[in-house]
């Protein structure tokens, strides 16, 4: 027997278990039933060059443990992989360096699947699809032209966000706290023809769907904070001493407030603004004001701390009290939302008084008006989703303009609508896609001379909010994914995402979902019913890894001082799944060596020849019976810290005596978490013939379950003086016999007499003497 020395041992089995396919094509499992399924997703991993990050490995490993412990229990795991292959990185790597994204991103898939194989991660690779390949973004643009049939894929002239930097748009969920979200560049406003889903016809559905999941508290809050629904009422304020015709109309939540409005505020792109412009003696001021608007985003505007205005010199009047109002222009209220326009009601609203103060302006206290005295009017913050970008590294719209210029979908013979590849990747603001000759003349041989292709490709967003419907059917060419497969899948049953993804991926699904039921093709409304978010694994100086900041571990590192079993459970012992948690070298080293310990066990098993005649000691199957429960309990609310605790109070309570029997159900509820150890020892030194992990989780005893000996109260005439040890099922007669021989309770009494003895079950025992 050798010492315990991961690296011999634990590549092997890596290509063992591939060779034997154990895990292999689980999506084509038979007897499927809601009841047997367990459908189990981890977030679609962008290929990044630099690697797998310890990061990755928690919520990884967390969802092998799952996997492996259901298989074992009976259920039909379907748990996927693939690559959210298209984005930016790629194509701006190959802006740097000249190499095509299609080879940067072959090879960090490389890199990222033999770092995931290598900590025994049993996805089932027979599912492997990525957004950048042909036979999947086929089915990415299948679904665009399904969206654009009914209408909810559409083309208009709109201000969009523009990164500079990135020369692209971007969506508004990509830009946070008015910068682009991936590179930190201002984000301008610019008007350009761009492509549109109708998410906002889901609006309330997606409400709705909410209260049905599983999910954090927090993710279903910010998805309804999202989407924005406020009822209100439409109230109209007529213009007064101008040629203005007309209402300034302005969306209120509180209408009641009404007698305290002392002025109004519009946006700088407001419908009204050129109207009020060209008859005020502010014109000038008012133009400039304008101007200097002109680049921010609404985004910018929520944010901006530094409200500032223009005075329009212009007046209505208000439709309650009569009083004449100014009118004020700026950039506190948003041009996308409501009518554009509001009344102020400083004594109430702080950002109001905020600008009062500023400006001046008057403070009116007011009471509580009653009457209804506007329209009742619903309004959402939640916008149509953009989703093209003027980006190489995507899939292509699938969409031709005929000489006219009407828009007309690419053909379904013609899909997929295949990515040019004799481009230039450099941003100039345009799609580079318009500088593929080939991309031109294969529209013209298709559809005819003077046809031109769209340029513009998709989202990446589009491409990972519908990845996990071809998991379920990921070879198929005839359909995105047979029904038979969806019906038998969906919906994911446990979806592990990362805290960043709560509103864009999860909002962007849940519409994908929703329409592909309208469509027929699902019967579920929602697409996953029970999320959780890990939580980070930070440096060990307790901030967040980074590379400028020296504090970066690289499980690469970790694996080859103490192998892939003690970096796994390490990060599951690290804490609760959804805690941010700090690395620590230590107790790396104690989960070392508590393999090691187990290890060594075995080691002295195999010398021994009296290996199966070795005796179940009572107490510790008894144990042993709690343990497995307990661990089986814990990986199914996920709690896999408590779980290995237990494991090891188990273990060095009860290793000098372990049969081998029970020594083996405790390799086996091991064996999810310490994949590659357990194996090794139950095919090589315990020359089983078949994979641990085809084997069933243990039984458990729920009689032994329960305790055997309990602590009983024992009064004398009503008054507790002590108690005695009893076993649970001890006759009455012997327990009060047990009382009377203690010398605690005979000394109340004269020769053990007494005069009666009630004894409540399991509860307490009464002596009246
Ligand atoms: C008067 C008032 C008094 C308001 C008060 C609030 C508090 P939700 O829908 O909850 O976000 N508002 C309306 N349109 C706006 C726009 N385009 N840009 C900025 N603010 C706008 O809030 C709706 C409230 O936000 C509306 O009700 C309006 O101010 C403001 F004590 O009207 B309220």
């Amino acid at each position: 027997m050798d010492k315990y020395q991961p690296q011999k041992f634990e590549e092997k089995w890596v290509k063992r278990w591939k060779d034997e396919k154990i895990f292999q094509d689980t999506y084509k499992q038979l007897d499927v039933t809601p009841e047997s399924k367990m459908y189990l997703l981890y977030a679609f991993a962008y290929p990044s060059g630099s690697g797998l990050h310890v990061g990755h490995v928690e919520p990884l490993t967390a969802l092998d443990i799952l996997a492996r412990y259901y298989r074992s229990i009976g259920k039909k795991v379907f748990f996927p992989v693939g690559w959210d292959a298209f984005g930016l990185p790629a194509e701006n790597y190959a802006i740097k360096t000249g190499i095509p994204p299609v080879k940067t991103t072959k090879d960090a898939i490389d890199t990222f699947s033999h770092q995931i194989k290598r900590i025994g991660v049993s996805y089932d690779w027979g599912t492997e699809v990525a957004t950048c390949h042909p036979g999947y973004y086929r089915w990415t643009q299948w679904l665009f032209l399904q969206l654009y049939k009914k209408g909810l894929a559409y083309k208009k002239l709109a201000p969009v966000n523009w990164c500079p930097s990135c020369q692209t748009v971007l969506a508004n969920e990509q830009v946070v706290e008015g910068k682009c979200e991936r590179c930190g560049t201002d984000v301008i406003q610019k008007k350009m023809e761009q492509w549109f889903f109708k998410i906002t016809d889901y609006k309330d559905q997606l409400i709705e769907g909410l209260k049905k999941l599983d999910w954090p508290k927090a993710t279903k809050q910010q998805q309804l904070n999202w989407i924005g629904k406020s009822q209100g009422e439409l109230i109209k304020f007529p213009f007064v001493d101008t040629e203005i015709e007309g209402d300034l109309e302005v969306f209120t939540t509180r209408p009641d407030t009404i007698e305290g409005v002392t002025f109004m505020v519009i946006s700088p792109g407001n419908a009204h603004v050129p109207i009020i412009a060209a008859q005020s003696k502010n014109k000038k001021k008012i133009q400039e004001y304008v101007d200097k608007c002109a680049n921010d985003t609404d985004e910018e505007r929520q944010i901006n701390k530094d409200k500032t205005g223009v005075f329009t010199d212009t007046y209505v009047k208000n439709p309650v009290t009569g009083e004449k109002i100014p009118v004020w222009i700026s950039n506190y209220v948003l041009s996308g939302y409501g009518t554009g326009a509001i009344m102020a009601v400083p004594f109430t609203d702080d950002r109001d008084r905020a600008f009062a103060e500023k400006y001046d302006l008057e403070i009116k206290e007011h009471g509580e008006y009653k009457k209804l005295v506007g329209k009742k009017e619903i309004q959402y913050k939640l916008r149509d989703w953009l989703i093209s970008r003027q980006r190489y590294w995507g899939a292509p719209i699938p969409i031709v303009y005929d000489p006219q210029g009407k828009a007309h979908p690419v053909k379904k013979e013609n899909l997929p609508w295949l990515l040019p590849t004799d481009v230039d990747f450099k941003p100039t603001g345009e799609s580079p896609l318009r500088l593929s000759k080939e991309f031109i003349e294969r529209v013209e041989k298709l559809y005819g001379k003077g046809w031109t292709p769209e340029y513009d490709t998709m989202d990446t967003f589009v491409d990972s909010s519908w990845y996990y419907l071809r998991y379920t059917d990921p070879r198929n060419e005839e359909e995105f994914a047979q029904i038979d497969h969806l019906k038998k899948w969906m919906p994911v049953d446990f979806y592990m995402i990362g805290p960043e993804h709560i509103v864009l991926h999860l909002l962007y699904s849940r519409f994908f979902t929703k329409f592909l039921r309208d469509e027929g093709y699902l019967s579920v409304d929602e697409p996953f019913s029970k999320m959780r978010h890990q939580g980070m694994i930070l440096g060990p100086d307790h901030r967040k890894m980074s590379k400028s900041k020296g504090n970066v571990i690289n499980p690469d590192d970790v694996m080859s001082e103490y192998g892939a079993d003690a970096l796994r459970m390490y990060e599951m012992f690290l804490g609760p799944i959804d805690a941010d948690k700090p690395w620590n070298v230590d107790s790396v080293q104690g989960q070392y060596r508590f393999l090691k310990r187990v290890w060594n066990f075995f080691g002295v098993l195999e010398k021994m020849s009296d290996l199966d005649t070795k005796e179940s000691n009572k107490e510790i199957t008894q144990l042993l019976n709690k343990t497995v429960k307990k661990v089986g309990d814990d990986i199914e609310a996920l709690k896999f810290n408590t779980a290995i605790a237990a494991m090891m109070e188990f273990f060095n309570e009860v290793s000098d005596n372990l049969s081998f029997i029970d020594a083996k159900s405790f390799l086996k509820i091991l064996s999810p978490f310490a994949p590659f150890m357990t194996e090794e020892i139950w095919r090589n030194i315990l020359k089983n013939k078949t994979s641990i992990h085809l084997e069933p989780w243990p039984d458990f005893d729920e009689n032994l379950l329960k305790q055997s000996k309990i602590t009983l109260p024992v009064q004398i005439n009503g008054k507790v003086r002590g108690t005695i040890e009893i076993e649970v099922e001890m006759k009455e007669e012997d327990i009060i016999a047990k009382a009377i021989d203690n010398v605690n309770f005979s000394k109340y009494m004269v020769e053990q007499k007494y005069k009666k003895a009630i004894y409540v079950k399991g509860k307490i025992l009464n002596i009246i003497v």
